[in-house]
C-alpha cells in the first residue's frame, strides 16, 4: 500500500517537473527556452493542461500585470473588482506600473491582449525604473520608431538601449503588436534579471475572510428549501430574499468587487444575483466570465447574503443552443458549492423568441437539473418563454424535481396587473429573481407608482425577489449614479430615483 503511495506521488513530481521543463511546443533551441524555463520554473507563470505552453500565444493585460507583479513579489491590494486578477491589479496601478486610462480598474480591458509598447513600459517601471537610453540612437536605428506613443518614448528606449528589447529581422519594434507569451517571457525575464535577487513564487495562503452576519442572512437561516409553494429556512419557517442582480458580468464588474456588494447588504439586501450572460460576449466568448462570476459569488458570500449563479441567456432565446456549455458549467458550479448553502441557482434567465416550454425549455431544464442534483440539493430557479413571464404554460406541465421554483420576470413600465394575476393563479413557486422601475427595455420612466403595486404585491404574497441592476449605465434602470465610486461604499447621492426607490425597500 504504502509503496503504491509513494510511487504515485513519484510519477506526480515526476509529471509536474515534465510540465514545467518540458512542454511539448518548447525546444531547447527555441530562442526563447531559456527565459521561459526560467519563468516557469519560478512559478510565475504556467503552461497548460495539455502540456503545452503556446508560445505563440497572445498574453493579455491582465496575465502580464500578474506575471510582473509575482516575479516582482508585489502583494495584492483590494481588488476594485471582481476580476480574477482584481487585486494584482491594483497593486500595479498603485505601484505606478500602468496609468488609469491604458487600463481602467473598472477591469473591462483586463482580458484584451497588450501592445508591445505598453508591456514594455509596465516590464520597465516594474524592474528599471531608473534606467535610460539614448533617444537620437534609437530614433536613427529603429525603423518604425515613429510608430512608437511619445508617452512610451522613455521606457522603449531606455529598454532598447539596455538589451531588454531587440528589433525583428527588418529593424522594427512593432509598438502596436500584441506581445506574445514568448516575447513576455524573454522581456521580463530580461529586465528582472539585470534588476537581480529574483526569488521563486509563493502562492498566498487564502485568508479566510470572516463572514459578517446579518439579521436575514444565511447565517440565520442556512438551507433554503420549497414547502408549500413557499420559500423557507432550515427550521421551516417562511423567508423572503431582497436585494440587486448585476448587470451583465462582462461589462460591470467593478459592481460586483466587494464593497459595492457589502455596500447593498449594509442597506439590509440578503440577495445578489449574478448576471453571467452567454452571449454579447459573456461566458460563450469568454470563458474568462467563470472567473468573474465566482469573484462575485464568493463577495457576496462574505458578507453572509444568498446569491444567484444566473446563465443569463437572453439574445441567444432558446436555452438548448447551448445546452452542453450550460451542462459543463453547473456540473462544475454546483460541485464548486455543494456545501454552500447560499448559493442558488437560475439555469435560464429568459427563454423568447420562437420555441415552447414543453419542447425546449422544459427538456433543457430537466438535463441541467439532473446534472446540478448530483452534488446539490439547493434552490433551483427555472426561466420560461416570453422572457420568464409564461407561467400558465409551466403550470399545464410542471417538473417533477424538488426545491424548484420558477421565474417571473416584470418591468414596471410595461408589466401590470394582468402579470401579477398570471402569478396567483399559477399555482406554483414563483420566485421574481428580476424586475425593473423602468420598462422592459431597461429604461424609461422611472414608473414608481406601478412599481410600488409591484412591492406591496410581492410583500403580501412572500415572494422574493432581485431588481436589476447594479450599475452606473445612463439607463433609467440603472441603482447607481454615473461614475459613482464604489470603493468606498454606496452613499444616498449615489444611488439613482430608481436605486433609492430599491434600496429603500430591502
Ligand atoms: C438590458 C440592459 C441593457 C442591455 C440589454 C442587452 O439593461 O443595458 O443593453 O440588456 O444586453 C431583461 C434582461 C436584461 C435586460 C433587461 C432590460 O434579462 O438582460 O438588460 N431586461 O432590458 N429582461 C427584461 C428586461
Amino acid at each position: 500500500m504504502k509503496k503504491t503511495v509513494f510511487i504515485c506521488m513519484f510519477a506526480l513530481v515526476m509529471m509536474m517537473v515534465s510540465f514545467a521543463y518540458g512542454f511539448s511546443d518548447v525546444n531547447d533551441n527555441d530562442w526563447f527556452y531559456e527565459n521561459v524555463t526560467e519563468m516557469t520554473g519560478n512559478g510565475y507563470l504556467s503552461g497548460y493542461e495539455d502540456g503545452s505552453f503556446r508560445p505563440a500565444g497572445i498574453i493579455t493585460k491582465a496575465e502580464l500585470v500578474s506575471v510582473i507583479c509575482r516575479v516582482n513579489a508585489i502583494k495584492e491590494k483590494k481588488a476594485r473588482n471582481a476580476h480574477w486578477s482584481g487585486g494584482m491589479m491594483t497593486a500595479a496601478l498603485d505601484a505606478g506600473y500602468y496609468d488609469w486610462d491604458e487600463i481602467p480598474p473598472s477591469g473591462e480591458a483586463y482580458d484584451e491582449p497588450i501592445t508591445r509598447q505598453l508591456a514594455v513600459k509596465i516590464v520597465m517601471k516594474a524592474f528599471l525604473p531608473d534606467i535610460k537610453g539614448d533617444y537620437n540612437a534609437v530614433s536613427q536605428t529603429v525603423k518604425d520608431f515613429s510608430q512608437l506613443d511619445g508617452r512610451y518614448y522613455d521606457s522603449v528606449i531606455a529598454a532598447y538601449c539596455n538589451g531588454i528589447v531587440f528589433g525583428d529581422n527588418e529593424g522594427n519594434i512593432n509598438p502596436k503588436a500584441y506581445m506574445t507569451r514568448a516575447e513576455a517571457c524573454a522581456i521580463i525575464m530580461r529586465a528582472a534579471n539585470k534588476k537581480g535577487d529574483l526569488k521563486p513564487y509563493e502562492k498566498p495562503v487564502a485568508s479566510e475572510t470572516p463572514v459578517t452576519p446579518s439579521k436575514s442572512g444565511v447565517n440565520v437561516n442556512g438551507k433554503l428549501r420549497v414547502e408549500d409553494n413557499k420559500l423557507v429556512n432550515d427550521k421551516g419557517e417562511s423567508v423572503v430574499l431582497h436585494g440587486m442582480s448585476s448587470h451583465g458580468l462582462q461589462w460591470f464588474s467593478s459592481f460586483t468587487a466587494e464593497e459595492a456588494i457589502k455596500a447593498t447588504a449594509d442597506y439590509g439586501a440578503n440577495l445578489f444575483r449574478c448576471a453571467m450572460y452567454t452571449d454579447e460576449g459573456g461566458y460563450i466568448s469568454n470563458a474568462s466570465m467563470k472567473d468573474t462570476l465566482i469573484s462575485a459569488v464568493d463577495n457576496a458570500v462574505k458578507h453572509d447574503m444568498y446569491v444567484i449563479i444566473d446563465w443569463h441567456i437572453l439574445s441567444d432565446g432558446n436555452p438548448l443552443l447551448y445546452v452542453d456549455e450550460a451542462e459543463k458549467f453547473f456540473a462544475e458550479m454546483s460541485f464548486k458549492y455543494k456545501d454552500n448553502p447560499a448559493v442558488i441557482y437560475e439555469i435560464c434567465n429568459e427563454p423568447n423568441g420562437n420555441i415552447s416550454w414543453g419542447e425546449n425549455v422544459k427538456p433543457y431544464a430537466e438535463r441541467i437539473i439532473s446534472v446540478i442534483r448530483k452534488n446539490s440539493d439547493g434552490i433551483i430557479l427555472v426561466g420560461n418563454p416570453t422572457w420568464s413571464q409564461d407561467l400558465h404554460e409551466v403550470a399545464k406541465s410542471p417538473l417533477d424535481a424538488e426545491n424548484i421554483m420558477y421565474t417571473c420576470h416584470f418591468y414596471a413600465g410595461t408589466h401590470t396587473d394582468w402579470l401579477r394575476e398570471r402569478i396567483l393563479d399559477c399555482g406554483l413557486p414563483v420566485f421574481i429573481s428580476e424586475w425593473g422601475t423602468s420598462a422592459a427595455d431597461g429604461n424609461g420612466g422611472v414608473y414608481l407608482d406601478e412599481a410600488q403595486k409591484w412591492i406591496d404585491f410581492m410583500n403580501e404574497h412572500s415572494i422574493s425577489w432581485a431588481n436589476w441592476s447594479l450599475c452606473d449605465k445612463n439607463e433609467s434602470s440603472a441603482a447607481i449614479v454615473s461614475g459613482a465610486d464604489m470603493s468606498d461604499g454606496i452613499s444616498e447621492d449615489e444611488l439613482t430615483e430608481s436605486g433609492k426607490f430599491v434600496f429603500s425597500n430591502f
